[in-house]
């Protein structure tokens, strides 16, 4: 074949065949990665006009669910827990640390309570009245700053809700409402007390 090949060239003509070979090569690379980036970019367009379909359909069902979403405040909660606008909260009866007590909401699927407004403080203190109950908030470094077990924020001190001079001890870290007081003070975590979860409306 090599033979052949050098024969239709001629030796003048050798160099001009290997220049024409490697152009030829070299051409036909060029044509393959053409045809390649095409085939791309037919891909791509019609990948992005599949999803700009998609989203078209998909965009009433938003609006429906967006327009839905404040009817959730007529849902219930589910036995045993008591509902606060679009938050269910659970009071155990059971005792427990306060990481026992964190373990169980988390295991029931639930947050360890947080307070953030003075009506969620209302409604968990007339729940918790006559007993010790742990509510989600620590003072993990033992320098008299709480946060909260949930989302890690930290708490600032609300008058209202703690009793006078409390917190009071580096010792006491975890918070609770206090049964006599009905407000909250720092304990030793290990205390075992009742404890308040909460969930979001429609998930308890
Ligand atoms: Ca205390």
């Amino acid at each position: 074949m090599m033979k052949k090949h050098w024969g239709i060239c001629s030796r003048p003509m050798a160099l001009a065949c290997l220049l024409l070979l490697a152009g030829t090569r070299c051409c036909y690379s060029q044509r393959m990665n053409d045809v390649q980036s095409e085939l791309l970019v037919n891909s791509i367009n019609h990948l992005s006009e599949a999803i700009r379909e998609i989203s078209a359909e998909l965009k009433p069902l938003k609006e429906i669910s967006a327009k839905l979403e404040p009817l959730k405040v007529f849902l219930p909660c589910k036995s045993g827990w008591f509902k606060l606008k679009s938050t269910c909260y659970f009071i155990s009866e059971e005792l427990a640390t306060w990481d026992q007590s964190l373990q169980n909401c988390t295991d029931m699927g639930a947050d360890f309570v947080k307070v953030s407004l003075h009506e969620q403080f209302l409604f968990l203190q007339e729940l918790a009245k006559g007993h010790d109950v742990w509510i989600g908030l620590r003072d993990y470094e033992g320098k008299n700053a709480y946060k909260w077990a949930k989302d890690s924020t930290v708490h600032v001190r609300t008058a209202l809700w703690w009793e006078e001079r409390e917190p009071n001890s580096s010792e006491e870290r975890c918070a609770h409402f206090k049964r006599d007081t009905n407000k909250w003070n720092d304990m030793m975590c290990h205390q075992t007390y009742r404890y308040f979860c909460e969930k979001p409306l429609g998930t308890a």
